[in-house]
Formats: C-alpha cells, sequence, structure tokens
C-alpha cells in the first residue's frame, strides 16, 4: 500500500496541509507507522485545473521530505513527471518513481532505466490542466493497455526488468466517471497482462460522484473501492486513509 503525502498548495483532498516539510515528514511517518509499505511523496499536484510547478520548487518541496523519510527508513516513492526530480529523488533515497505522464517526458526513460528502483507507469489522456475538460476514447479499456504497454516496452528496451514496472490505469486522469468505471471493471483484464498494477481512486471525484461528499469525507467510500480493487488483481493501492483501509484489507483477507 502506498500511503499519500502531498508536499503542495492545492492538491484536491489535501492541498496545504503538508506544505511544510516538518509536518510532510511526520505525516509520512505517521502513515507507515500505520501500515503503509511505502509513502509516496509528491511535490505538484495533478488535479484537474492544477497549474504546472517550476523544477526548483518541485525540488524544494520534495527533496527534504524524501531524505529524512529515507533516513528514518521509509521506503520512499516520489511522485513526479521530470527527469531532474527524479534522478535527485533516487540520490536522495527513493526506492520507486510514480510518474503520472509516463516517463514520456524527454530523458526520464534515461533518468531511470539503470537505477535500482521500481517504476509506476500512470495513463493519462491530455495534461493536468486540460484533461477534464472533453476526454474521449473509442474502447478505453484497450486503449489504456496499449498505451501501458507501449511505455512498458520502452522501459524495457531501454533494459528495465519486467519484475520494476507497475501499470496504473490513472483513474480520474482525462476520464468521466463511465471511463473509471470500464477501466475498474478490467482491471483483472491489465492485471493479466504481465505486470503488477497499482489503482489510486483515493478520495477521488468518481467516489464523490457515487457517493454525494466532499473530498475529505470519501473515507468509507475509497476504503470500499480499495478492497474491491484488491479483489479486482490490484497488487498496490495508492491511498489517503492508510489506517482504515489496512484495517478493512485484513478484514477481507481473514473473512474472504
Ligand atoms: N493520482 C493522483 C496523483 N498521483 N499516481 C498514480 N500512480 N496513480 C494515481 O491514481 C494518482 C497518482 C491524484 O491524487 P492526489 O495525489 O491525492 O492529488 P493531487 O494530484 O491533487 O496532488
Amino acid at each position: 500500500m502506498l500511503g499519500i503525502v502531498n508536499v503542495t498548495a492545492d492538491s484536491f483532498s489535501d492541498g496545504g496541509r503538508f506544505l511544510d516539510q516538518r509536518l510532510a515528514i511526520e505525516h509520512g511517518l505517521r502513515l507507515r507507522d500505520d501500515g503503509a509499505g511505502m509513502v509516496d511523496v509528491g511535490g505538484e499536484s495533478t488535479r484537474p485545473g492544477a497549474q504546472p510547478v517550476a523544477p526548483d520548487e518541485e525540488l524544494r518541496r520534495v527533496l527534504p521530505v524524501v531524505e529524512a523519510l529515507a533516513r528514518a527508513a521509509v521506503a520512499v516513492s516520489v511522485d513526479t513527471m521530470k527527469p531532474e526530480v527524479m534522478r535527485a529523488a533516487i540520490d536522495a533515497g527513493a526506492r520507486v518513481i510514480n510518474d503520472v505522464n509516463g516517463f514520456r517526458a524527454r530523458g526520464a526513460v534515461e533518468a531511470v532505466a539503470n537505477a535500482p528502483v521500481g517504476l509506476v507507469i500512470m495513463h493519462m489522456q491530455g495534461t493536468p490542466a486540460t484533461m477534464q475538460e472533453a476526454p474521449r476514447y473509442g474502447d478505453v479499456v484497450a486503449e489504456v493497455s496499449a498505451y501501458l504497454v507501449g511505455r512498458a516496452r520502452a522501459l524495457e528496451e531501454a533494459g528495465v526488468a519486467r519484475s520494476r514496472i507497475v501499470l496504473d490505469p490513472g483513474f480520474g486522469f482525462g476520464k468521466t466517471v463511465e471511463h473509471n468505471r470500464a477501466l475498474f471493471r478490467a482491471l483483472p483484464k491489465l492485471a493479466a497482462l504481465g505486470y503488477r498494477v497499482l489503482a489510486g481512486v483515493s478520495r477521488k471525484r468518481m467516489i464523490g460522484e457515487f457517493t454525494g461528499r466532499e473530498a475529505g469525507e470519501r473515507v468509507a467510500g475509497s476504503v470500499a473501492a480499495a478492497l474491491l480493487a484488491v479483489q479486482n488483481g490490484a497488487s498496490l493501492v495508492r491511498v489517503h486513509d492508510v489506517r482504515e483501509t489496512v484495517d478493512a484489507l485484513k478484514v477481507w483477507m481473514e473473512l474472504r
């Protein structure tokens, strides 16, 4: 399980809460203690409509947090699209690079290929600034699968072992609720592509649409979605509410 630490001013559910690095580090330690196997640190919001952050600012936000958490033996993943941030994060002790842009930026594949880190390839249609304006697909499951496999092959051609790669359909990234629903139901198919699969649905708009709740009130809905994602073949879930999700998974494992 990846616990989320957003060192941002504008993330959709916890923006501004952990912009202070000390609070971000404390939060990361708490998530580890709550049972997160890994903590995902991000310095640039990718919420719909979010504006890009300059590389220097992103580094200033995330590096001290990555260093402190790595020093405390917390397994850290870094959520970034920028090759310079990937490199610095790896030097600072990150074990995973999580790229919502699927390592498409110039130099991204080279930045990670020879480093001893896991790689999360996520699918996104468009860019965060505009992706929710008019998401459109012929066959969303086929297109997202083809994209993910294509990006995985590009990494493998650069020397990355398949076992280092994780695929993520990118719920809410250039997708309507119907697209999300189709992809969620197709998780078993994605899991059969030969790579581990990560699902990120925590507190997202889809949960809000199903429950009528604001972002801070979507814990129970998010826990339900995380359980179903695991049941559907996801090896990893990216969540804000680690403690609640861990408890739910424990009960599910015992009683299924
Ligand atoms: N979702 C968000 C950010 N990063 N990475 C992966 N691999 N999968 C996801 O689904 C995913 C992600 C968006 O959530 P959050 O971090 O809570 O918000 P923001 O982007 O506004 O910081």
